[in-house]
């Protein structure tokens, strides 16, 4: 039986079913033919891939005593930093990817702390850009001061950024040649990828933990690309009387239902349309969508799943009309 896997993706090969995974035209190639039109038209096939397979490749590397880094993506933060972290108990460097997207006026030192007030261990966190090729040689040298074999492990959810991250460090400190597959699209990677640094390292890649509530999941390809930011964010700030609404895309309405006058600041996509509806009373707008009220108290951000998040100065009752399926929670503020 063949035995060769895709080295963009990890699938394994196969020649005889179009329509299966891992389909290419010839075994010689070492791409499947998914990766090769992500690649190279930016072309994308969707895949489904359970949990279960996912939660099993963690358990998998669990049971190393390997060098793990948890990949994640600034702009998003997971609600619970803690989950991946309590399935991996290895050594373990939470990498906040995706700097460049927020302002800069925000200092990496801010962030760090605000991880480290969450009390889940980790040997560093450290803050990086992977486009920007922003502290990268740093988390090198850290890679190579904390690993305890020639693996090391990388983990975290879709869209994190995790291949593109190796792809990067391959780059700068490597001549392996081998490109890992990126997309704006969650669950690019499919399963384990090995690629070599050099003799002494090997980074293994892993399919992302897909986030059923995340909006990327529950949205078109287009407005993936909307939401996803390319460039740094520029906050967007709203000055809010009771009884008035910001309305983004077609996606999500928020109505300021009590509360003194209020600064709303949005570090969402610029890409992304906002609108502010001066008189909510007879504007039914969005209002179809699932309602979901939050109590906001001061210095909060309402975050809004895969889309970013809204820093709400004073406190606030506030009305959501959103997708069922997307998850909202309230936290401290970030910034
Ligand atoms: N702005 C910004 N975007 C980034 C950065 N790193 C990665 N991305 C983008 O994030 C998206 C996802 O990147 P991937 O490397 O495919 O993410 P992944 O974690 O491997 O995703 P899966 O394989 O689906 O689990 C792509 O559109 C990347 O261009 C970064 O530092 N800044
Ligand atoms: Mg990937």
């Amino acid at each position: 039986m063949n035995e060769k896997y895709c080295e963009g993706c990890g699938v394994l090969l196969q020649d005889e079913n179009v329509l299966q995974e891992g389909y290419t035209t010839s075994l010689e190639n070492k791409i499947c033919q998914r990766c090769f039109r992500m690649k190279h038209y930016g072309e994308y096939q969707t895949v489904t891939k359970s949990n279960e397979e996912y939660l099993q490749i963690l358990k998998t590397v669990g049971e190393t005593k390997d060098l793990v880094l948890y990949v994640t993506d600034l702009l998003n933060l997971e609600k619970n930093i803690g989950e991946i972290r309590s399935l991996i108990p290895n050594k373990m460097i939470l990498v906040l990817n995706k700097r460049d997207a927020l302002p800069k006026s925000i200092s990496d030192e801010k962030l760090i702390q605000y991880l480290e007030k969450e009390e889940i261990h980790f040997e560093e966190v450290i803050v990086v850009s992977t486009v920007k090729n922003y502290n990268i040689d740093y988390l090198f040298r850290r890679i190579k001061f904390y690993q305890t074999s020639k693996n090391v492990y990388v983990v975290g959810h879709t869209n994190a950024g995790k291949s593109s991250l190796i792809n990067k460090l391959i780059e700068n400190y490597s001549d392996n040649t081998q490109e890992l597959t990126m997309s704006a699209l969650p669950s690019t990677t499919l399963n384990m990828v090995r690629i070599d640094i050099n003799e002494h390292l090997t980074f293994i890649d892993t399919p992302g933990l897909v986030d059923t509530s995340s909006i990327l999941n529950h949205v078109d390809e287009e407005m993936i690309k909307k939401i996803s930011p390319k460039k740094e964010i520029k906050p967007r700030t709203y000055q809010l009387r009771k009884n008035q609404s910001l309305i983004i895309e077609d996606l999500i309405r928020i109505d300021y239902v009590e509360g003194e006058k209020n600064s709303f600041t949005l570090f969402i996509s610029n890409d992304l349309k906002v609108k502010r509806l001066l008189n909510i009373i007879n504007n039914e707008q969005l209002r179809d969508k699932n309602k979901i009220t939050y109590q906001v108290k001061y210095n909060e951000d309402l975050v809004i799943n895969g889309l970013g998040f809204i820093k709400i100065v004073d406190k606030a009752l506030i009305d959501i009309y959103i997708d069922k399926n997307v998850d909202t929670f309230v936290r401290k503020s970030l910034i």
